[in-house]
């Protein structure tokens, strides 16, 4: 008997991953949303956001496969229970997450965006330097993404401190869990990276006072959401000095509104949510083994707790 598989999604990625599916999973019927005759046939969609009215119109459904690591995308509560949601653990998106962690912590670490404000003045200006072993990196949200990035922080000397929901062990990393901990890892993190799924639990989390515990002079770095960040508040505690540097790469509203002052902030980076990017090929990959997984009736990797929220 044949799978039916329905992809909603550009059709660069649709083309790759049709081309990988064929040679490995012989028995699956490749669908491209919106071109799909038989709408009872479907028992596995691939896309980022869904189509309207999916639960009514694809009435066979079992798996949901979200594009990308996050699933805030998607209405959660909506999902019907039956239907398993599984999101995406690409080593490419990792591997991105890991390179643009790494290269802002050592931007900030190296004053590279003070630098580039002397550049304006041609002010020839030697900062002082700190070794790496001397400089605290805390991550918020010990997951996937947050262990691979702590990783490589690791390898370049950086003290690093993680935080999560749960208690964690993780060589090398000092770690924090739970509420009752937050104020204590802040205190400790001169770098601060969000990395955090977006949850009522962690939207709105870093306001004024929740950041105003991060020692003076620190920096952030959000690539979780940017519902989870107060701009205007992170904006006040820079300009009042306690805070350095930001790189903000996710916002509550994307496109970020071309009149919004985080552009023109001279202590902060914008950049339009790439900080990890789907990687066809890689991702292909995962799919194919989480599909052979379904057929086989074995667990799928990536499954969401959807009373968690992520
Ligand atoms: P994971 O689910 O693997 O990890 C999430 C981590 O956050 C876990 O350690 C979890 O704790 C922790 N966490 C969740 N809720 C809380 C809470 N209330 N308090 C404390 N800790 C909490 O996710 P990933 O690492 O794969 O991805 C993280 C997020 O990164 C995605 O959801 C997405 O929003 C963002 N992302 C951004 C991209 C970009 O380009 N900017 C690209 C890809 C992802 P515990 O371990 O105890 O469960
Ligand atoms: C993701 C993202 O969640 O791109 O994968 O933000």
């Amino acid at each position: 008997m044949k799978t039916h598989i329905l992809y909603r999604g550009p059709q660069e990625r649709g083309d790759c991953w049709q081309g990988l599916f064929t040679d490995s999973l012989p028995n699956v019927v490749w669908h491209h949303w919106p071109q799909v005759d038989n709408k009872e046939a479907i028992e596995i969609m691939i896309a980022w956001k869904l189509p309207r009215d999916y639960q009514q119109d694809y009435p066979n459904l079992k798996v949901i496969f979200s594009v990308g690591a996050g699933v805030d995308q998607l209405d959660l509560a909506t999902v019907p229970s039956h239907i398993n949601l599984v999101r995406m653990l690409d080593p490419g998106i990792a591997q991105g997450m890991s390179e643009f962690i790494a290269m802002h912590v050592l931007n900030i670490h190296r004053d590279t965006f003070s630098y580039i404000n002397l550049n304006k003045t041609a002010t020839w200006s030697q900062l002082p330097t700190l070794a790496t072993k001397q400089r605290r990196v805390g991550i918020l949200g010990l997951g996937n993404l947050g262990q691979a990035a702590a990783q490589t922080l690791l390898n370049l000397g950086f003290r690093v401190n993680g935080w999560s929901r749960s208690p964690k062990q993780v060589d090398g990393v000092k770690c924090f869990s739970g509420d009752a901990q937050l104020t204590d890892f802040l205190a400790q993190s001169d770098i601060l990276v969000c990395l955090l799924p977006l949850t009522d639990q962690t939207r709105g989390l870093l306001n004024y006072s929740v950041l105003s515990h991060l020692p003076k002079g620190a920096s952030v770095i959000n690539v979780g959401r940017g519902e989870q960040l107060i701009a205007e508040d992170l904006v006040a505690l820079i300009d009042s000095h306690h805070l350095n540097y930001a790189v903000l790469d996710v916002f509550d509203v994307e496109p970020l509104a071309d009149n919004h002052i985080l552009w023109q902030h001279p202590k902060v980076l914008v950049t339009p949510h790439i900080a990890a990017i789907t990687q066809n090929e890689s991702a292909g990959q995962v799919l194919v083994e989480n599909i052979q997984r379904y057929l086989n009736d074995e667990p799928m990797v990536g499954k969401v707790d959807k009373t968690l929220g992520y």
